[in-house]
């Protein structure tokens, strides 16, 4: 018998040990909801609990792929960890087990903080924390019982326990993505509208010159969300509970839902953290009720100040009640988009839309819930991490061609882009080179007051170096102003502008 293990042999047990815990608990997410995965449970968690400024930061630093970045900062911490656990355990196997016993704890709980969860779910944490401990204890005590170094489990052993640990981890995340949602989305079939909305007339857009197409494709929509893995909610398990200062408590089905006779509307939705010239900007036609309609079945109370919404992950937003109840706003919730059920990736089974608010106080996707309250009973996800109460989108324009920098021949040039002022409808764009008169661009059809216009202008450019700028003058008479802001608390401000060269 030995009384020491080598440190690398210390070190793998513990590495394999979590490895093989961390990919038995995915595995069974795979059945239990994805969420039950204690790795995603607590990677959202810790997304959670950051403070803003380090969300900030990996938003800055990291741009969309923030939450890959997160999960391979926690799979190297997670590694370190489990190294550390093996090498203070050389000796005797208890400290390992203890540090091995609380991460495992610490994932249920992760796992027992999610909302959109059911009983069973507990059974994946469960079974990280038992195989975390079963398999350091049984590595540990076969390490011992050997002579040498040689003996024990070998390398190829290490290597056999690695890649299993991986195998059944991949599985984990093939099985649990093609099962739940999509399947039942792929069930839904077509959403009819009873009222769909108006053709769109011929000149919606300039994609000739290099403007966006009027709609976006579903593919091409942009996404923002904080969750690590998709929420995944079957139509068939969906509910929508309206509750708090109603006369009636209510639950809709999404056979409830889709039963009533649906509505069809264009809306341009848009991302507060959108920078000057930003891509966080998309339109679809979304297909749905009127949320008002649902309310009124409701009957809300006359104190309520705010309509509180819950996804199926736990996030929450908060809305002025007063647009959603105005009848010319057209809030929705939506159960379609661009002519299918919502992809899951943008709501499915159910969102909220509210034309000319940004998303985070206006479009909860996956949303559960609804509570009618006050402002003060309630605090949405984005209100405690630095952002504005109320969020209105604010009237802004981009420019799409030519792209920044561009090389151009001196001489006539095309200028094209978007602006948008939802809910108050553009009236006019306007484009400048240098310091030179604000000229006035020709604009797309308007299809409705709450989407977004396309615009060219042709200029004449001298050789040389030029900043091309735009501005949008909105129907309520205001100038997109070019002070410059940042998107927190509600939304950047200032010219979008590019640089190019004529020669
Ligand atoms: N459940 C949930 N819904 C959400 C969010 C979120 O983080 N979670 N983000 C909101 C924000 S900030 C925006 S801009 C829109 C984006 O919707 P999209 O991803 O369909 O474009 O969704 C909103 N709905
Ligand atoms: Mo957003």
């Amino acid at each position: 018998m030995r009384t020491e293990l080598p440190r690398f042999h210390a070190a793998a047990i513990g590495v394999v040990a979590v490895g093989a815990a961390a990919a038995a608990g995915h595995l069974l997410s795979a059945f239990l909801g994805r969420n039950s995965s204690p790795v995603v449970a607590v990677g959202n968690t810790v997304a959670e609990f950051s403070p803003s400024w380090l969300t900030e930061f990996g938003k800055d630093t990291f741009y969309l792929y923030d939450k890959l970045a997160l999960f391979v900062g926690m799979g190297v911490v997670m590694l370190v960890l489990a190294a550390v656990a093996g090498l203070v355990s050389r000796r005797s196997r208890t400290p390992g087990l203890v540090f091995i016993g609380v991460f495992g704890v610490l994932g249920v709980v992760a796992v027992l903080r999610r909302p959109d969860l059911g009983q069973l779910a507990i059974v994946a944490p469960l079974a990280t924390l038992l195989v975390g401990c079963g398999m350091f204890s049984w590595l540990h005590g076969r390490a011992f019982q050997e002579e040498s170094v040689e003996g024990g489990l070998s390398r190829r052993g290490f290597l056999i326990a690695g890649a299993g640990a991986g195998v059944a981890a991949v599985a984990g995340e093939v099985i649990g993505v093609s099962r739940d949602a999509e399947v039942s989305r792929a069930a839904i079939g077509g959403l009819v509208p009873a009222r769909p909305a108006p053709p769109l007339p011929a000149d919606a857009d300039f994609s000739k010159l290099g403007t966006p197409t009027f709609l976006t494709p579903n593919a091409d929509f942009y996404k923002i969300d904080t969750t690590l893995a998709l929420p995944q909610v079957r139509a068939e398990d969906w509910r929508l509970r309206v509750h708090g200062l109603v006369e009636r408590e209510l639950t809709f089905s999404y056979a409830d839902i889709r039963d009533r006779p649906l509505v069809e509307r264009a809306v341009t939705l848009c991302c507060v953290s959108n920078e000057v010239g930003g891509e966080l900007i998309s339109t679809a036609t979304f297909v749905g009720v009127d949320l008002r309609d649902l309310l009124a079945e409701a009957g809300v109370r006359p104190e309520a100040e705010q309509l509180f919404s819950t996804s199926a992950d736990g996030w929450t937003c908060g809305t002025p009640i007063s647009a959603v109840l105005d009848p010319g706003r057209g809030a929705m919730l939506a159960l379609g988009m661009n002519g299918e059920p919502l992809p899951v990736k943008h709501g499915f089974p159910a969102r909220l839309v509210v034309p000319g608010l940004y998303g985070y106080v206006s479009a909860t996707k996956w949303v559960t819930e609804l509570e009618v309250t006050t402002w003060s009973a309630r605090r949405a996800y984005w209100l405690d991490r630095g952002w504005s109460r109320e969020g209105p989108v604010k009237t802004q324009s981009r420019i799409d061609v030519p792209k920044p920098f561009a090389a151009q021949a001196a001489g006539k040039t095309i200028v094209a882009g978007i602006a948008w002022a939802q809910h108050t409808g553009v009236d006019r764009v306007e484009v400048r080179l240098d310091q030179g008169p604000w000229q006035p661009a020709t604009l797309t059809a308007e299809v409705n007051a709450d989407t977004w216009r396309m615009w060219w202008v042709q200029l004449d450019v001298p050789p040389g170096p030029h900043q091309v700028y735009c501005r949008a003058v909105d129907r309520s008479g205001y100038v997109q102003t070019g002070d410059v802001a940042d998107t927190v608390p509600d939304g950047a401000t200032g010219w979008h502008s590019i640089s190019i060269t004529a020669s």
